[in-house]
């Protein structure tokens, strides 16, 4: 028997390949990675892009930036930028392309990224404002919409370029996708919805919203362990607030431990057990939430193959699990 610390994860890691690429933490649908993600692609920069699920962070990406926004790119030298403002920069860079500076272009970075995005998470988000109006929110994001739109009519042709549509529209396109057709008919927009649209069908953009820029399926950390269970059970779980099984059709109490398997362990004992059941989820489980709940993980010999697996010596903690995906399934990138 072995007991198990949890780790504090390694920031970088090797590549299949031997080549040390940058990673680039994202989340497909957050604006801040949109914007980087179109820049790294544009300067055809190598990176491994790891999808976040936001309710659940990897611990790497809270080692390279304890904030725990993304985007956060970490260089293969180990220098992490964390603002997404800065990725955009440092990909110009490689580009030999400069920053869009022209009057109009540090106007919209500016309202985009404060008085913009501030208005639009109260749109997006109404209950954590209890004491705000969202339809007041929602008509002063359009008084400033129409400001941005009559700065596109008087303003220089630089204020097309694409620096600029990496910057500013990820944060349009959100807005626009709370109501699309409430926000085709807005009088004041003309010029804004004329700079927006083509942009939406770019190939630019459809190739980061797609694989392998953009990720549906969220990585997975080395450091994470796995338990499968049937979806009723874990329905039932959630409901009572409490899991009480060790595995399929044994409880805790009779089993004396939570069994539980390493990454490359999972398949194989999906087809032992639960190869026959209906829908089976797949907990992905952080080790140091399951110590911080008071629980032992030890590392174990299965009785017939010797095969060592981690066991929990007490409950699973509900807290502890950080994704509950259908297994197998692509999405969850498991099988
Ligand atoms: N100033 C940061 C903001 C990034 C940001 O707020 N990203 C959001 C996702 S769109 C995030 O990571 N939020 C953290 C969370 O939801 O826990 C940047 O420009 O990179």
């Amino acid at each position: 028997m072995v007991e198990i610390q949890p780790q504090k994860a390694a920031c970088l890691e090797r590549s299949e390949t031997g080549r040390n690429p940058a990673i680039l933490y994202s989340f497909r649908r957050c604006p801040f990675a949109i914007r980087a993600r179109l820049a790294l692609a544009a300067a055809a920069v190598q990176v491994e892009l790891r999808e976040v699920c936001l309710a659940a962070k990897p611990p790497e990406l809270l080692a390279a930036s304890a904030k725990g926004t993304v985007p956060v790119l970490v260089l293969p030298d180990g220098r992490v930028i964390d603002e997404s403002q800065e990725i955009v920069r440092w990909s110009l860079e490689q580009a030999g392309r400069s920053w869009p500076d022209d009057g109009l272009a540090v106007q919209l970075i500016a309202s985009c990224d404060g008085e913009f995005k501030a208005l639009l998470d109260h749109c997006r988000y109404p209950e954590r404002h209890p004491n705000g109006d969202a339809s007041a929110a929602r008509q002063q994001a359009l008084t400033l919409l129409r400001q941005w739109n009559q700065g596109l009519l008087d303003g220089p042709e630089t204020s097309q370029r694409s620096e600029l549509q990496w910057l500013i529209l990820p944060f349009l396109r959100q807005f626009r996708g709370l109501d699309a057709e409430r926000f085709a008919l807005e009088p004041g927009l003309e010029a804004l919805r004329g700079w927006l649209e083509p942009w939406l069908e770019s190939p630019a953009l459809r190739a980061v919203m797609a694989s392998p820029w953009g990720e549906r399926r969220a990585w997975h950390s080395p450091s994470w362990l796995y338990h499968l269970t049937l979806a009723q059970e874990w329905r039932q779980a959630k409901r009572q607030g409490f899991y009480p099984w060790s595995t399929r059709g044994m409880t805790l109490q009779q089993v004396g431990f939570v069994h539980a398997s390493w990454r490359h362990q999972v398949a194989a004992t999906y087809r032992r057990f639960f190869a026959d059941a209906a829908e089976v989820v797949l907990l992905a489980l952080d080790p140091q939430a399951i110590a911080n709940a008071g629980v032992p993980i030890r590392q174990e010999p299965a009785p017939d193959t010797g095969e060592w697996f981690p066991h929990l010596y007490g409950p699973l903690p509900m807290g502890a699990v950080v994704l509950a995906d259908p297994y197998p399934d692509d999405a969850c990138g498991a099988a």
